[in-house]
């Protein structure tokens, strides 16, 4: 990638769209943490982009990371999936404060409908949190569009820039135009403690600066384009933002349309909107956040807030069609999810889980507190092997949290990745304060439920180069667990005696199921 291909133009998918419109924007990183729907973005740079394409073991890393970057003058992505967001909060509520150098563009895929997540929170909130700008792509186009404007826009007001996308952008495709790369930024890296360091002494002010950006932000949204009124002459309208859009337009001509992709907007856009219109649609992926300020302006708006859109679940094309149609071919075609047989996920064949669920079983009765991965599918009958699950690197302290009411033979099953994106400081907490319980790290060699990348366990990067590699015995000996053993958990005899003793025995114990992931098996053997 990086050649010029004129104004040629190619499908491809949100999601390699956001990827190309980093590379024309003259990104030298790319750095993010596996989670659908925003995983492939970073899987495609890794492959199509010469320069530096990362993962890193979470999101707080990779926000961090990114801020490194941009402070050494450079445009820098940063990717992640909705709730890793909430792992990245820490850093994001004060770079707002402080101000980026180099662009950066903080990716965030959101999950209506929650297809693999564990909640389907809507991140324009925290953008509104943090203050900063959020942009919001309807397809592929205008997802690679923002992408290149957001960087230059965080750099023109020194802000890190959020763009959010959901499943149906980062996964659908459309037709987009190639352009030319825009050359790399210098590297430059010059100290500036007034706005490098997040102390007391520089909070206030910085606040200040930020308020005053934000304001300037919104009234720089008014000639961006990116909110824009279409006028059909009737009395009917929709307000609509993202994906949402799209479906808005399936509604019929005589719509009037306001489409809102970025925030922060000056409410008149809504206020002049509203104005003449008998009745106002607001379609929005997530919560009523553009509803809940159209409601300020007119008195007859429909949406989530009155009952006429789900307030659970995503919008479809055909959110809008029982309203705007009689035509009762158009709605035959239609169907609803209920309609469509139910497909759960299940673990694959041969799957090593499943055999260290086995044991676990053999192994006497066990409370089980579980983490987020392909093994979370070991809850579902007939294996229902797991208590609880929450979010990720939560199984470590939530079992701790139960033995330290005396209660015994209490297990946490973690997956790999997830162990060192949040488990590690569990585990330390779990020593230091004298819980007793016993941890089964899921070692499969990969991340599996996000698509097989590497860790830093298998030493292999993003770009499938070789790099540092971690001890994970070591790594929980060095956290001080009591024994650290490995087990085979096809041997689900032996795997159950090593439980049971473990079980029964006072401390913190860690117990390594050793297998690759059956769908990468194959691989690692040739390698
Ligand atoms: C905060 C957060 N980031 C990312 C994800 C997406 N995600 C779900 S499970 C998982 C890791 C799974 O890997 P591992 O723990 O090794 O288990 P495996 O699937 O390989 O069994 C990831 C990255 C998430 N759910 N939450």
């Amino acid at each position: 990638m990086g050649k010029s291909s004129g104004s040629t133009k190619i499908l491809m998918s949100g999601n390699e769209a956001i990827a190309v419109g980093a590379v024309e924007a003259g990104i030298s990183l790319a750095v993010g943490y596996p989670g659908t729907p925003s995983t492939d973005i970073i899987e495609y740079l890794a492959k199509n982009f010469s320069g530096n394409a990362q993962w890193v073991l979470n999101e707080k890393i990779a926000l961090e990371t990114a801020i490194g970057a941009s402070y050494a003058g450079k445009r820098v992505l940063c990717t992640m999936k909705h709730v890793g967001l909430n792992v990245a909060a820490d850093p994001l509520m004060s770079i707002s404060y402080l101000g980026v150098k180099g662009g950066l563009a903080l990716l965030v895929a959101d999950d209506p409908g929650a297809y693999s997540s564990q909640n389907e929170q809507d991140s324009r909130f925290y953008a509104k949190f943090a203050n900063i700008p959020c942009l919001e792509p309807s397809d592929a186009q205008e997802a690679k569009d923002m992408t290149k404007a957001a960087f230059d826009l965080s750099e023109e007001f020194s802000l890190p820039i959020m763009l959010r996308s959901v499943t149906r952008i980062s996964h659908s495709a459309t037709p987009v135009e190639i352009n030319d790369p825009r050359p790399e930024n210098p590297v430059s890296l010059v100290k500036d403690p007034a706005h490098m360091l997040a102390v007391p002494s520089n909070v206030i002010r910085c606040h200040k600066e930020l308020n005053d950006k934000y304001a300037r932000l919104a009234e720089w949204s008014v000639t961006s384009g990116f909110n824009k009124v279409t006028r059909s002459g009737y009395k009917k309208g929709i307000i609509a933002s993202g994906i949402a859009y799209a479906y808005a337009n399936e509604a019929g001509a005589e719509y009037n349309m306001l489409k809102i992709g970025f925030y922060p907007f000056p409410e008149k856009i809504i206020a002049n909107f509203v104005k003449d219109l008998d009745e106002v649609w607001v379609m929005e992926e997530g919560e009523p956040l553009i509803e809940e300020i159209a409601r300020r302006y007119h008195k007859n708006v429909k949406g989530k807030l009155s009952g006429d859109f789900s307030r659970e679940g995503e919008l479809g094309p055909d959110a809008m069609l029982p309203q705007s149609t009689d035509d009762t071919e158009i709605k035959a075609c239609l169907f609803s999810q209920d309609e469509l047989a139910k497909r759960p996920p299940v673990m694959c064949p041969g799957c090593p889980h499943r055999e260290l669920y086995k044991a676990l079983k053999e192994a006497g009765p066990v409370f089980t507190t579980g983490d987020i991965g392909c093994y979370t599918l070991g809850a579902a009958p007939p294996l229902s092997a797991m208590d609880t699950c929450l979010c990720m690197g939560a199984s470590i302290s939530k079992a701790a949290g139960i033995s330290y009411q005396g209660i015994k033979r209490v297990a946490a099953v973690i997956g790999d990745s997830t162990f060192l994106h949040s488990g590690i400081p569990a585990l330390i907490s779990a020593v230091y304060n004298k819980a007793n319980i016993l941890v089964l790290i899921l070692d499969n060699s990969c991340v599996a439920m996000t698509g097989h990348q590497p860790t830093p366990l298998t030493g292999q990067t993003a770009k499938k180069e070789e790099g540092g590699r971690v001890s994970l015995k070591d790594l929980c000996l060095a956290c001080g667990s009591a024994s650290v053993e490995a087990v085979n958990p096809y041997k689900i005899d032996d795997t159950a005696k090593v439980i049971s003793e473990k079980l029964a025995a006072d401390g913190v114990h860690v117990i390594i199921s050793e297998s690759p992931c059956v769908l990468i098996a194959g691989k690692l053997k040739k390698a």
